[in-house]
């Protein structure tokens, strides 16, 4: 398929760990707020959600009880791909960030390296992306790589060839996180530089270079695009998004005005190698 026919994958990242709702107080926390949020998403045009849960107060935790609930919720009323996180908070024991793969997504996040994340240290070394990939794998839990970094990619496919990563490689690329590589073309091009050909890719950015960091991917040939609160709660400069179905929407339309067209859940799940899994978690 030529880059402009492949449909595009839209991904939201509802909640994250890092952003509150003194920056977006339509910021979802309990598992329920959670799945009525992904729920809007997917009516929106999202197909894959990238979940972190938190505790009532909204402070970011690791229980896999809230992880459970907030994919029964979801899985109940939509079709759309769960991913967990396992990079959770800055402040989490490895044990703690994983513990969203024992509630049963259809894949999970993995990061393939360290690095300081704004003041902090954010680090995962290889013998942890290792033991994640495998626990993953013991449950039948798909992988998309979180890269930051240009080494970060290097890792991911040395990890691909040693069959330390199963195939395929599921590449998503974060740019403009204090202490990762910065939003920019020349950016872009050196963290697709060694990744090998077929990667379905796709693209998160933060900070003020996001929505023309999101039409570049797409100009690009972009598998893929991440918006939600995690990544950013504005719509416009200075305006706050209402709702992350709101970020989703206006995703949608930026792949439709670019020319490009919205995957569908199913076709989201065949690009990328994700079949459903049984509903009970
Ligand atoms: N909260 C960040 C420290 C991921 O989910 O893989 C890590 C993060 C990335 O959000
Ligand atoms: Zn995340």
């Amino acid at each position: 398929m030529s880059w402009d026919e492949l449909p595009v994958v839209v991904t939201v990242a509802p909640t994250g760990a890092e952003v509150t709702r003194a920056d977006n107080p339509a910021l979802p926390h309990t598992p329920a707020e959670i799945a009525d949020d992904v729920v809007r998403c997917a009516e929106a045009g999202a197909s894959v959600c990238h979940l972190h849960v938190r505790e009532q107060d909204g402070s970011p935790s690791s229980r896999v009880e809230l992880f459970a609930e907030a994919i029964e919720r979801i899985r109940a009323r939509t079709p759309i791909v769960t991913m967990v996180s396992t990079g959770g908070a800055v402040w989490m024991r490895v044990e703690e960030r994983t513990s969203g793969l024992e509630a049963g997504p259809d894949l999970a996040g993995v990061e393939t390296g360290s690095m300081n994340f704004g003041e902090d240290a954010f680090v995962t070394v290889p013998a942890d992306a290792r033991r994640i990939v495998e626990r993953a794998g013991a449950l039948g839990i798909g992988l998309e790589a979180e890269m930051f970094d240009v080494g970060h990619v290097v890792s991911a496919v040395r990890m691909l060839e040693r069959g330390e990563l199963p195939p395929p490689l599921r590449a998503n690329l974060v740019f403009g996180v204090p202490g990762g590589i910065d939003a920019t073309p020349e950016a872009l091009e050196a963290m697709l530089r060694p990744l090998p050909p077929g990667t379905h890719w796709s693209v998160t950015a933060v900070g003020r270079h996001q929505r023309r960091m999101l039409a570049l991917a797409l100009l690009r040939g972009a598998g893929g695009i991440r918006v939600g609160f995690e990544d950013g709660v504005y719509l416009r400069r200075g305006v706050l998004a209402a709702s992350n179905a709101e970020l989703v929407a206006d995703a949608c339309e930026l792949v439709r005005t670019l020319g490009r067209r919205v995957a569908t859940v199913e076709e989201a799940r065949e690009l990328l190698a994700c079949p459903a899994r049984a509903r009970s978690a």
